[in-house]
């Protein structure tokens, strides 16, 4: 007991120091001991247990840092490392992240916490961590060589504020940025209210994720960090489908769904079978006149949006970006489009020169969902997932809410696919297809016009040259 209050004594005096001396062994002692996660399953709200009561949030794919309340002031600590996320499975992607995942664990507080994160660097080269969105002291904004010098190699730095405004909020480095958050440094922050908020309403279910992109070549591992605008993987919280988890809610919940992108372009953001409302932004809580009926809404780079809405009708509703090249993973580029060419015979003539050739997409590219393609030994499938009725052929940023009447609340374990009430799916015309009646134009004398219409001549005036036109 003694021994223990010595050691949080030296740390007290050592966070005054801050980050200039090395941490000593004594001081590392203190630290909260880093908690670290590597699985890919998205993990069961973290309850509060100390300071004030919230519903917590779930972080899809990814989990919430504990913390160690200490005087008062919440404390975590935060690594930065290199781990390794499986994207999906079968595919794992050499990243950078914290505490053994990218992005990092999501960090949940209540207005008015006073919040000290320990942030050790186990990276070869300089970070800093920067708190998007937040209202702190200028020095704890986390800017490399503006705010604070880097955090070196194998150093702890600490940053400390109090969490002032309710929201929706991330963290990413601020040091060598186009590299580490290609790498996938990057994660959640959630300050709930203190008290009930007249622009903050109450939900059943808040479950949060990043959008993040990676250009890594299939059967290779590790980023490519000089891509700037084709990647060939779109993510939520690093994980690309069909590796994201569905968003399993009880029918009649309240669903927020906080979405912030940290990628470099805008992913509008689809539900189907619902209408949502935006509101709130990283800025906070959007005023009512501002909020209207959605069922895309447009995350914008470097943006945050709070998706609202009643879980009201039951089933399997895709959700997902509506850019359809980020619905797909990687080998989506580079491919020519065979749509409508017609193969026949020279499929044949190929294998004799290559045993494992094999014509891709001449009725359009779903036709890969089916195949048993040799894909190289790391790499997802472009397009996959099997869903009730056969391949869903989509990847990258999709899943699936899952709106149930027997969920009960507080469990999101995936219940399987929805069972459709008889009738109501889309079923297969069996009767008579009469031919379409078309205009008989090019056959008939009708009205259309069989020729080219006549010429039409044009007098064009050039400025300072003389009149008009001509021959
Ligand atoms: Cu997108």
């Amino acid at each position: 007991m003694n021994r223990r209050r010595q050691l949080l004594g030296a740390a007290g005096a050592l966070t005054a120091a801050v980050a200039a001396a090395s941490v000593s062994r004594a001081a590392l002692a203190a630290l909260p001991e880093p908690v670290l996660q590597t699985r890919p399953d998205t993990m069961p709200p973290l309850e509060p247990a100390t300071g004030r009561p919230y519903r917590p949030v779930v972080t899809l794919n990814g989990w919430t840092l504990p913390w160690r309340m200490r005087d008062g002031v919440k404390e975590f600590h935060l690594v930065a490392e290199p781990v390794v996320r499986e994207m999906a499975p079968g595919f794992k992607a050499h990243l950078w992240g914290y505490n053994g995942q990218s992005p990092g664990p999501t960090i949940e507080v209540v207005e008015g916490d006073r919040v000290r994160l320990y942030v050790t660097n186990r990276l070869g080269e300089l970070t800093s961590i920067h708190w998007h969105g937040q209202r702190l002291p200028n020095g704890m904004d986390g800017v490399t060589g503006l705010t604070q010098p880097g955090i070196p190699p194998g150093k702890t730095f600490v940053y400390e504020f109090v969490a002032r405004r309710p929201g929706t909020f991330m963290y990413h480095p601020h040091a060598d940025e186009m590299v580490q958050m290609a790498m996938g440094m990057m994660g959640f922050w959630v300050t709930h209210p203190k008290e009930p908020h007249p622009l903050i309403e109450e939900v059943d279910r808040d479950f949060c994720f990043l959008l993040a992109s990676y250009d890594i070549d299939p059967g290779s591992y590790t980023p490519k960090v000089m891509t700037m605008l084709d990647f060939n993987l779109w993510a939520w919280n690093s994980r690309i489908f069909p590796g994201i988890d569905p968003l399993v809610v009880r029918h009649m919940d309240k669903v927020r769904i906080r979405v912030g992108n940290l990628t470099m372009t805008n992913h509008p953001i689809h539900l189907h079978g619902h209408e949502f409302t935006v509101t709130g932004t990283d800025g906070g809580p959007t005023p009512p006149g501002s909020r209207w009926p959605e069922v895309t809404a447009d995350v914008a780079v470097g943006q945050m949006r709070q998706l609202e809405f009643l879980a009201d009708e039951e089933g399997d509703w895709a959700f997902h970006c509506h850019k359809s090249h980020h619905t797909m993973n990687a080998m989506g580029h580079g491919v020519p489009t065979m749509i409508g060419v017609d193969h026949s015979g020279v499929a044949g003539r190929i294998m004799r020169l290559i045993p494992d050739y094999m014509v891709m997409g001449e009725r359009g590219m779903k036709d890969m969902t089916e195949m048993e393609m040799a894909l190289p030994d790391n790499t997802a499938p472009m397009m996959a997932g099997q869903g009730p009725f056969g391949a869903v052929g989509m990847g990258g940023m999709f899943s699936v809410v899952k709106v149930r009447r027997d969920q009960k609340p507080g469990n999101y374990s995936d219940p399987g696919w929805f069972a459709h009430p008889p009738g109501t799916v889309a079923y297969e015309y069996n009767g008579a297809t009469p031919d379409p009646a078309r205009p008989a134009a090019a056959t008939s004398q009708g009205s259309m016009p069989a020729a080219a219409p006549p010429a039409v001549e044009v007098q064009i005036r050039k400025p300072g040259g003389g009149h008009g036109s001509h021959h």
